[in-house]
């Protein structure tokens, strides 16, 4: 039978959160990524373990079918890789920063300043877009120590919660990418392959929708059901129940995370009771 060959990071900060995804996706994997190959027990799937600098190359050069790398990695190569899908994982930002005490008032700072970065062309597109020329210093790790030992006046790095930069006195003053991690895939898989990478992202989809909504019952009086029922679209509209005490329905719905406390306040104040909130594990729409 044929399988989908599924590139993922080998060691790393994006090795555990893709390995967890795919078992959230009902996926079962023979051995823990000991090994630079393993095989999934109920999929049609094996996984090769990589560097992550070297998953956007072997997908382009159909060693791997499909992978799983930070979006900052596949543009920065400019590989010619299908952008399949957004995991949700792994989010980060590739952001200027330059020594804390410097005045800002612009990226017009950086004209004919010295950059280092591990991002030599995201940054290169990126002046070129506002018009200003900088010297870029290509340099492959520690960037953030660049400004402090002379090599640099500032630098383009990956920021996640900043506390790098803010240890070695440096202040972000510019994003130039969003960045999290991203399925990528070859750009001539055969059928069967894109089947099964295609049921993968189905499932994908499936998981990272639930863990971004949440299934919410309350109990509410009638003559409240009309506000509420606003307040809680759901996939298509609320499920409503009555009560066994005549006068109160229960209502069933689902809501997105991210606005879910303004929305809890709001319905107490339109009347609900007895609000359960329960996390979903898929989710199909
Ligand atoms: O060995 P291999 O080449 O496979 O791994 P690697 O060392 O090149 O990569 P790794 O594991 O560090 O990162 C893999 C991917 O994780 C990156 O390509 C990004 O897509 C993503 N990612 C998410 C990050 C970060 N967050 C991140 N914070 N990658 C790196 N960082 C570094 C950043 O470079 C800086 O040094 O963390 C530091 C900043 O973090 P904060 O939290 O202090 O802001
Ligand atoms: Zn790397």
């Amino acid at each position: 039978m044929r399988k989908l060959k599924l590139a993922i990071q080998k060691k790393g900060r994006l090795k555990d959160e893709s390995l967890q995804l795919l078992k959230e996706c009902g996926i079962s994997i023979a051995n823990g990524g000991s090994e630079l190959i393993a095989q999934a027990r109920n999929f049609p799937l094996e996984l090769l373990f990589l560097r992550d600098d070297d998953i956007p190359q072997y997908v382009e050069q159909q060693v791997a079918d499909a992978g799983i790398v930070g979006l900052n990695e596949v543009l920065e190569q400019n590989r010619n890789v299908t952008l399949c899908e957004k995991l949700g994982f792994a989010s980060c930002r590739l952001s200027l920063a330059i020594r804390k005490d410097d005045p800002y008032t612009g990226p017009g700072y950086f004209r004919h300043r010295k950059i280092a970065t591990s991002y030599p062309n995201l940054l290169q597109q990126y002046l070129d877009q506002q018009g200003i020329p900088a010297i870029i210093e290509p340099i492959s790790g520690s960037v953030e120590i660049a400004p402090s030992i002379g090599l640099a006046e500032a630098i383009c790095d990956l920021v996640s919660t900043g506390s790098t930069l803010f240890t070695n006195g440096l202040r972000e003053v510019e994003t130039i990418l969003q960045s999290q991690a991203v399925m990528v895939s070859c750009t001539k898989l055969d059928d069967a392959r894109q089947r099964i990478l295609d049921q993968l992202i189905f499932r994908i989809r499936a998981v990272n929708q639930a863990s971004r909504n949440k299934y919410i019952l309350l109990n509410a009086p009638d003559e409240a059901l009309e506000s509420i029922c606003a307040l809680l679209p759901g996939i298509k509209s609320p499920t409503l129940l009555p009560l066994a005490e005549p006068g109160w329905s229960s209502l069933h719905s689902v809501v997105p995370e991210d606005t879910f406390w303004e929305r809890i306040d709001l319905l107490r104040q339109a009347g609900a009771q007895g609000i359960l909130v329960i996390p979903i594990e898929k989710m199909i729409v």
